[in-house]
């Protein structure tokens, strides 16, 4: 059917000849059709069948499946099916948690119970192009007064979960598992930041990395696959969605790994969430007390906020499911079903829908079961951009794509679906837009740029500490790269020292006042603040064995903040993004390297 490939066909190893076969059966004839005689360009023609051997194997159901259901999605979006079609969106109900109130208190310790049977997966395989940043998300800093970044945040998060949980138990020497997904894009600088910094205290043995492939693009209606514009013998490729980290996970052979060690929950996470770990220990107990086979984490959301909404959505034939709806499909969805004003807020100045923040909690059991039947394959969608209102061109290649938080869709309606909505100051503070287009977020609107992700650790930690007991001083207003925040004292602590708000409680004793330019970094295990006033920058540091008691009037000049514009390239672009730094005054910087009590009275 195909001469040019007919004429090459000696060049081809055995499989190869079938994947060509089953291309042509496939209508992918235009892949071959300008490949010259045998002889020339031979070793990337070789190189061709390479790729479509990995595009082949990394696709649940191989190339054939996806030509086939491309080609069905293609159709239903050239005639503008509505994917939500028989559906009647509502607001659902779910847990609701009030941050340190006894229920939050005892779902916390009920979390930490069960987190030495957790294994948490990481997604951070997508290159953040609305950032723009150019190495990976996970290597920025968190916040830049410790300079400690994301990745180095979680894993310490993690470890000190696995070591709170540990201690419940006799003789427990459980290593939580942590898996990372990265994709060609973040793979090697991701294992370079581990590498390089020792894995930030976690064995290496604990962490598994497992790159998800990019699928083909498609070029046309008929989903024919895409030639690479600059390379005639590549397919060209783009990224598939976070949605691959299930059928990653299927084909790794991991999750019944766990099952026999007697693991029990799979919590999924994103790459630049700074807060996350505040709700993973209350959420954790939300899923283990209500027997919750998905647990999806979630915040109120300000209408058209780029988060998915949680939805109810019942069928006309009767079925219902609780499931995001993706943020650019909720308005129109509300729309064609008799809410004229789309995605809106209501009374209370929020969506009613709550905000997807794609931490999911899953239980390994039934999560296994599903997987068995579907290997991990999740709903896709396709969202080419067609040259006119024909739909019959499109302005650049498209590809199908998938999201980890559609995994519920296949499920049974007899699966326990929920969730359980936080504060977003406690919970969300995610990294993803540049200085310029959130300088355009409406107001009211969050940010989600490296300004108010940073910001946004400072103001929790600030209202943790209230709570706990502590004065905090109100914050200031200040404007950084065209974004007005709130600035709170610049209170960090590492992960071992206030896991749980049970653990701030009882380490923050007496009368502690913070004063509103001041930076307090706590890093070590049992320090504690008994009668603590600041005015400055105070930094203690120590191991876990010693007992700091820390009192007394803490004065100095302190770090001051100084603006920095985002197009300044004389500044690292780590800074510049978040429009501000820290010039280093004056500061106290105590440490103890011995066991044993010690007292700071300054
Ligand atoms: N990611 C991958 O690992 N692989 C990929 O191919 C793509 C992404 P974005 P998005 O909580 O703020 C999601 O781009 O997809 C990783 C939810 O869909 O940051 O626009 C990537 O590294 C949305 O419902 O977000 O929106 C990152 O860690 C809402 O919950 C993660 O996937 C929103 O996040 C998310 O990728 C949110």
């Amino acid at each position: 059917a195909c001469p040019p490939l007919r004429r090459n066909l000696q060049l081809l190893a055995p499989d190869e000849v079938e994947l060509a076969k089953m291309l042509l059966n496939e209508g992918q004839m235009h892949l071959f059709e300008h490949w010259p005689e045998p002889g020339v360009d031979d070793d990337k023609k070789r190189g061709f069948f390479d790729q479509v051997r990995r595009l082949n194997s990394s696709y649940p159901g191989g190339l054939v499946s996806y030509i086939q259901n491309a080609k069905k999605l293609l159709a239903d979006s050239k005639a503008g099916k509505n994917p939500y079609d028989g559906f009647t969106p509502s607001v659902p109900s779910g847990e609701v948690l009030n941050f340190g109130d006894d229920n939050y208190v005892s779902l916390e310790a009920a979390g930490v119970k069960e987190a030495r049977n957790a294994v948490f997966v990481l997604v951070a395989g997508g290159l953040g192009e609305r950032l723009g940043y150019k190495g990976i998300k996970v290597a920025l800093p968190r916040e830049t007064t410790t300079g400690k970044c994301f990745l180095q945040h979680y894993i310490e998060s993690i470890l000190s979960l696995q070591e709170a949980s540990c201690k419940m138990v006799d003789g427990c020497h459980i290593k939580i598992p942590f898996v990372i997904m990265t994709s060609d894009d973040t793979n090697a600088l991701t294992i370079k930041l581990l590498e390089s910094n020792s894995y930030f205290g976690m064995e290496p043995s604990q962490v598994k990395i497992l790159k998800q492939e990019k699928v083909a693009c498609l070029a046309d209606n008929d989903a024919r696959l895409a030639l690479d514009p600059n390379d005639k013998y590549k397919i060209q490729t783009k990224p598939h969605g976070h949605g691959d980290v299930h059928s990653l996970l299927y084909s790794s052979g991991l999750l019944e790994q766990w099952k026999s060690e007697g693991r029990k929950w799979v919590l999924f996470f994103q790459d630049t969430n700074g807060l996350l770990f505040n709700a993973i220990p209350s959420a954790l107990g939300v899923s283990a007390t209500k027997g919750y086979n998905v647990n999806s984490l979630a915040v109120p959301r300000k209408a058209k906020e780029a988060i998915g909404g949680i939805t109810k959505l019942t069928h006309v034939d009767g079925r219902t499911m609780v499931i995001n709806v993706e943020y650019n499909q909720l308005d129109p969805l509300l729309r064609a079903t008799g809410h004229p004003d789309g995605d809106a807020n209501c009374e209370t100045g929020y969506s009613p829908y709550p905000g997807n923040i794609n931490q999911l909690i899953l239980e390994l059991g039934p999560y296994i079961e599903e997987l068995k039947k579907t290997h991990g394959a999740i709903s896709e969608f396709v969202n080419p951009k067609y040259t006119d209102s024909t739909k019959t061109a499109f302005k650049s290649s498209t590809r199908l794509e998938c999201m980890m938080q559609d995994y519920p869709k296949t499920l049974p309606p007899s699966a326990k679906v929920g969730f359980t909505v936080m504060d977003t100051w406690l919970a969300y503070a995610p990294v993803k837009n540049n200085p310029e287009d959130a300088a355009k977020v409406p107001k009211g609107n969050p940010y989600h740029s490296a300004t108010s992700g940073e910001m946004a650790i400072y103001r929790a930690n600030s209202l943790i500490l209230r709570k706990a007991g502590a004065q905090i001083v109100d914050p200031v207003v200040d404007t950084f790269n065209g974004q007005e925040v709130e600035v709170w004292p610049r209170i960090t602590w590492s992960p071992r020292w206030g896991l749980t708000f049970k653990d701030v409680k009882e380490k923050v004793r007496g009368n502690s006042s913070i004063s509103q330019r001041s930076a307090l970094v706590i890093n070590g295990r049992n320090i504690f603040l008994e009668g603590l006033s600041l005015d400055g920058t105070l930094i203690v540091n120590a191991v876990d064995e010693a007992e700091v008691i820390v009192t007394g009037h803490v004065h100095n000049k302190g770090w001051t903040i100084q603006h920095v514009d985002y197009k300044d390239t004389s500044e690292k672009e780590e800074i510049r993004i978040r429009g501000f730094k820290f010039e280093k005054v004056e500061q106290l910087e105590v440490n103890y390297n011995e066991p044993g009590k010690h007292s700071l009275s300054a």
